[in-house]
């Protein structure tokens, strides 16, 4: 199957998902076009099967806003038409499905039939979504997709009280990304941690639903007990207000930030705990991808993260906020030796039901279902 597939290139999940998930299908035979503004961060060097076509942006000085919608729009229309493409996939609603559906209507003003389906990750539909300026544009695309996805059972319930909508939503859940074995090298735990000390680690965009304070705020009281360090990896508006609550407790020296890095894989490898305080999260992929490495998470236990992390197994959840009681979880979990590698051994084993072969037919599915109801 020949498929556009339209997503943001950036460190986010959503874009994650839809380029590992791209890859995969190339893999298996399928043609993949990805049509975005940047090249997508996971797509790596050359493959077989697997197209690029950048979105050029508009810089005429008229436009205090780029009219990137109608650029992405005839870009889609484009490349379906030269390429042959059978379907669109796009990865979040805003603007995605928007621009995809206005696609789907200019081609088929010139006879050109292609289904498109949206795929909801989170915050298109929690957070962004939530906001009524968007609510028409996107209850109406939800409307007119061939197929809609939700990564979680959690988003398609929030899918269906913020939205008039009672259109089918299938549940196809995240999968663990493949190791980026391009960029790994070697990383010595020695250089950030004594034997004695445990390592924490939060992965995030530092915006302000990922609760970056309250993360610092956990690994302080687990260093009072347990000697820890902290790694932060990624950037973002809320990377300040974490430096300054670290000085402020007097705790900077314990804290490594990395910034953004690609190849996660090598940091989580050295961890023992992921710490995911989120206000909300549609599904919490960070989660998954330090469970996948065998590493066990404290979360929040809000949104799709009890899909993913199970609470006593793979790791412990707590409300929103309730930094005592994720400290509380993460000391017991980290006092003891034998305790800590059963909590290894089990997120390991949580993260394998999310495994891309079992993910990846149920997408193949779906895609082949669309193309032939058109
Ligand atoms: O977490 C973010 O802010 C990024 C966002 C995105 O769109 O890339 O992540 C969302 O999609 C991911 C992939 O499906 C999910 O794992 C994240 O939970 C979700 N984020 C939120 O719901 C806040």
């Amino acid at each position: 199957m020949k498929v556009g597939m339209v997503l943001y290139p950036t460190f986010g999940g959503s874009g994650v998902v839809a380029t590992e998930l791209g890859k995969a299908l190339a893999q298996k035979g399928h043609e993949i076009h990805f049509i975005t503004y940047a090249q997508p961060v996971r797509l790596g060097s050359f493959r077989e099967n697997i197209f690029y076509h950048e979105v050029a942006l508009s810089d005429y000085p008229l436009f205090d806003y780029q009219p990137y919608e109608i650029q992405l729009a005839s870009k889609i229309v484009d490349v379906v038409k030269h390429e042959k493409l059978d379907l669109l996939h796009v990865h979040y609603a805003i603007p995605h499905a928007s621009a995809a559906f206005m696609a789907t209507q200019i081609l088929k003003s010139q006879g050109i039939e292609i289904p498109f389906i949206t795929t909801l990750h989170g915050t298109d539909i929690t957070l962004v979504g939530k906001d009524p300026s968007f609510e028409p544009v996107i209850t109406f695309c939800l409307n007119e997709s061939n197929a809609v996805t939700a990564v979680s059972e959690s988003l398609k319930k929030s899918t269906y009280e913020h939205f008039n909508t009672n259109r089918e939503i299938h549940v196809i859940p995240n999968f663990v990304p493949p190791a980026n074995k391009e960029y790994l090298s070697p990383c010595q735990r020695s250089k950030y941690a004594t034997q004695q000390e445990k390592i924490l680690c939060h992965i995030s965009n530092f915006r302000p639903v990922k609760r970056v304070e309250d993360v610092v705020k956990v690994f302080q009281l687990v260093n009072e007990k347990v000697p820890s360090k902290l790694l932060l990896v990624g950037d973002g508006p809320d990377r300040l207000l974490a430096e300054r609550t670290c000085r402020a407790l007097g705790i900077e020296d314990r804290v490594i930030f990395t910034g953004k890095i690609v190849g996660t894989e090598r940091v989580l490898e050295m961890c023992d705990a992921f710490l995911l305080p989120s206000e909300t999260e549609s599904f919490g992929l960070a989660a998954l991808e330090a469970m996948a490495v065998g590493v066990p998470v404290i979360s929040s236990n809000t949104g799709g993260i009890p899909e993913v992390n199970q609470h006593g197994f793979s790791g412990y959840l707590s409300n929103v906020g309730d930094v005592e009681d994720m400290a509380k979880n993460a000391i017991s979990m980290l006092e003891s030796d034998e305790i800590l590698a059963q909590f290894k051994l089990n997120a390991k084993k949580r993260s394998e039901e999310f495994e891309l072969s079992a993910i990846l037919p149920m997408y193949e599915e779906l895609y082949e279902k669309v193309v032939r109801e058109v």
